[in-house]
This record gives structure tokens, sequence and C-alpha cells, in this order.
């Protein structure tokens, strides 16, 4: 796009067009799709453009069809890219997409802030908290292992826990470690068979909670997820008979397709709930939020579109005090979590964040200033989002196919993972 060039106290037009935009594709651990844009002036900016199990489908996105419509313009414009991105492509929404633009969007923030000298949650509007409270992943085989678990977490300064367990009878229930490695959902090329049974897991969490309750006291927050596993009316009985332990809350309950389905939970249970990591639009929340069905929407910076996008949706869900708790995997890069962090750090309607540890090896792949301190995450004061990348590390690390389970009942037919 030509643009007349334009004098600015952060530069000119000139200095901020795009001259190059680059996917890094890297696997330290575990896979990760980094876009890097760099402006004339030669400032850098990184955006996270990681979806699991579908890392290439996105690589692909950004090199064929965005990296050639981002030579020549202004990455001042970040509105306006978003836009074009979103409208201009006429295809709109989906995770691909969405996850593309995020990175994007992402990336020119950074850049701005650098322009500017500021770190990221500045642009936003300035702190409003000191750290960003999160919580951190205990699971166990069973519910001795998980309460033991659960402990480690309280005794490393954790506030808040999500804690899961392995299910009798059940091989391989969602979120439970293999042999004593750190949990990691895409450990094959082809999709690992698990098999699901709702009696049984409806019959252990219950148990689970009231063990931790008894073991670690009222004050620790706890959280669980379902994965989506449960009918609207099971999850509706779980949410009741987990009132008692006071959760945090109580996660992707249902299929948050059927958001009528959210409805039934509410009629008969006052847990919280959290929706939203497979999210990536407003529309996908807009129902849930305006009906006050859900408590936490957990759509993050990456799939939602980026920091543009995600804040439309946080604005939209204080009108209904629907408060934010992002998504924090480890399959989201570290580039991620720091643009997440300084939108914790902004964002008046703050409720929690995820946080699953990442290698030591994706830690050392890509260098950041945000830090562990009394529960909470606290970013750090490097212009941008603080999240850097080694490229020549990252090289040392190539893409490794690998997929998410699937899950099926005991009859054989699919089932939701
Ligand atoms: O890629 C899928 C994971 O991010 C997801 O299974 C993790 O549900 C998850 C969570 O709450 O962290
Ligand atoms: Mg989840």
């Amino acid at each position: 796009m030509n643009t007349a060039t334009i004098e600015t106290r952060h530069g000119s037009t000139r200095d901020r067009e795009i001259v190059d935009a680059k996917v890094i594709v890297t696997c330290p651990g575990r896979n990760f799709v980094t876009l890097k844009i760099t402006t004339r002036s030669g400032l850098t900016g990184l955006g996270d453009a990681t979806l699991n199990g579908r890392e290439l489908a996105v690589a692909s996105y950004l090199t064929d069809h965005v990296v050639p419509n981002l030579i020549g313009r202004d990455a001042g414009r970040i509105e306006d890219m978003w836009q074009f991105l979103h409208r201009g492509a006429y295809w709109r929404r989906g995770p691909v997409t969405m996850t593309a633009i995020a990175a994007v969007d992402v990336a020119l923030w950074d850049i701005l802030g650098k322009m500017a000298g500021l770190p990221l949650y500045q642009l936003l509007g300035g702190r409003s908290r000191e750290g960003a409270l999160v919580y951190g992943h205990a699971n166990g085989r069973d519910i001795e292992e998980a309460t033991d678990e659960v402990g480690k977490y309280i005794e490393k300064g954790f506030l808040a826990v999500r804690a899961q367990c392995g299910v009798p009878g059940v091989k391989k229930a969602y979120g439970i470690s293999v042999g004593g490695k750190p949990y990691e959902p895409a450990e094959s090329e082809l999709p690992a068979e698990t098999v699901w049974n709702t009696p049984k897991y409806l019959n252990i969490v219950p148990k689970l909670f009231e063990r931790l309750r008894a073991d670690h006291g009222p004050d620790v927050e706890l959280l669980h997820d379902v994965h989506h596993r449960l009918t609207p009316i099971e999850a509706a009985r779980l949410a009741r008979d987990l009132e008692p332990f006071r959760l945090f809350w109580l996660e992707d309950a249902t299929p948050a397709e059927n958001q009528k389905g959210f409805e039934l939970i509410r009629k008969h249970s006052v847990t919280a709930l959290a929706v939203g990591e497979v999210f990536n639009s407003i529309w996908d929340c807009k129902h849930l939020i305006e009906n006050q069905l859900i408590d936490y929407i957990r759509t993050t910076i990456v799939h939602g579109g980026g920091i543009t996008h995600v804040r439309r949706i946080a604005d939209f869900a204080a009108l209904h005090a629907v408060r934010t708790g992002f998504h924090g995997a480890t399959d989201l890069s570290p580039v991620c979590m720091g643009a997440a962090l300084h939108f914790d750090t902004w964002v008046p309607n703050f409720g929690i964040q995820e946080w699953m540890f990442h290698s030591d090896e994706t830690n050392e792949v890509f260098p950041h200033d945000y830090v562990f301190r009394n529960g909470r995450l606290h970013v750090g004061d490097t212009p941008g989002h603080g999240v850097d990348i080694d490229e020549k590390l990252a090289a040392r690390f190539p893409y490794a196919p690998k997929q998410l389970p699937i899950a099926r009942l005991e009859d054989g037919a699919m089932w939701d993972w």
C-alpha cells in the first residue's frame, strides 16, 4: 500500500514500512510457529502462530497468503491491518485464519512497543495490578498422587491449582502425566486412541475434590477441566456435586457449540464455569457472555485474533461480569504467554491465567522477561511484549509431526477428546 511519508515523533511511515516477514517453525520439545516482522528502520516484532497438531496449516496460511500482503505496509496501522486480514480475506474466522491474524497483530503490537520504548501493558492503558494470578497443573494417576501433587504446587507458592486424576477403569484419562514426565497431550505422529467412560468419571471427580479440600483447606483456589466430555445434564450433575468444594471454576463442562446446554448447567448449580479455549472470535462467545452463562472466558491472544480482537472480547465480557481466564497450555509459545501476561496486567476484568511450564529447551529458544513470584507472573519493562527468539538455536530443533489424541466410547464410537 503506498502511503505518503508522514513524520511523527516515533519515526516516519517510511521507517515503519514492513520490509520482511518470515515464519519460523521449531520443535524444542514441542512444535511452535512464530512470525517475525521487520521494519525498514530495523525493528522486529514477534507473534505466536501455534495451533497444536495443525501447525503447518497456519505456517502455510502465513507464508503463502499473508506475508506477501505485509511487505510495503505501515507497521503502525495495527487496526487497519487487522481489518484487512479479517474482512479482506472474505473467508472469516476459524482457528487457522484467526491464529495467523493473531501472529501479525501481536508482532505489530511488539513493534509499536519498541517504537515507543514502552512495555505492551503500558500501550493498552497501564497497570491494573502488580502481577497476574496463575494456576498450575497438578495431576496424579489416583487421588493419593493428585493430592500430593497439589501439595507440591502449594509449596512452590501457587495460590491456584488445576487438579485432574486418573479414572479407575479408564486408560489414559485426560490431563494425566505418563512416565513421570510433565503432561503433554500431543505425543504421537498420528492421534493416540483413548477410551472414555462418563459414569466412572462422574463417580471419581467429587471424591477427588472432597479429598483436596480436606488435605489443603479452604483457601487454595482449585480448578478442574472436564475437557468437553459431558452432555449438558451430566455437566449439571457434576457442577452440582462439586458445589461443596467451591471450585474457582469448572472448565469446558460440555462442548460449547451447544450453547443452550449452559442454561441447563446454570439452572442446577452455582459452580463457576469457564469456556472458550477453542473459540476464536467474539461471535463464538457472544451468546454465552451476554446471557451470563459463563463466568470466565478462556480465549487467548494466539487463537483469538490477537490483542486487537481479544481486547474487544474482554471489554464486552466486562459489561456482563465475565472475567478473563486465558488458556496457557504448553502448546502456546512463550511469545503468546508474554503478550497474554501484558494483557492480564492491564485488563480490568482479569480473573486468572493458566500457566503450564515450558521445557528448558523452549525457554532457551524463547528468552523472556516474565517471572513467577508469590503465586503470580510478573512482566518486565522491556519494550514490547518482552519475548525474543534465538533463531540459531530454533534451527537446531526441526519440526516433528504430532497430533492430539482422540477419544472413543467403550463401544468404539467417537467422542469428544
Ligand atoms: O492443544 C490442546 C491443549 O491446549 C488443551 O488440551 C489444554 O485443555 C487444555 C487446558 O485447559 O490447558
Ligand atoms: Mg482446557
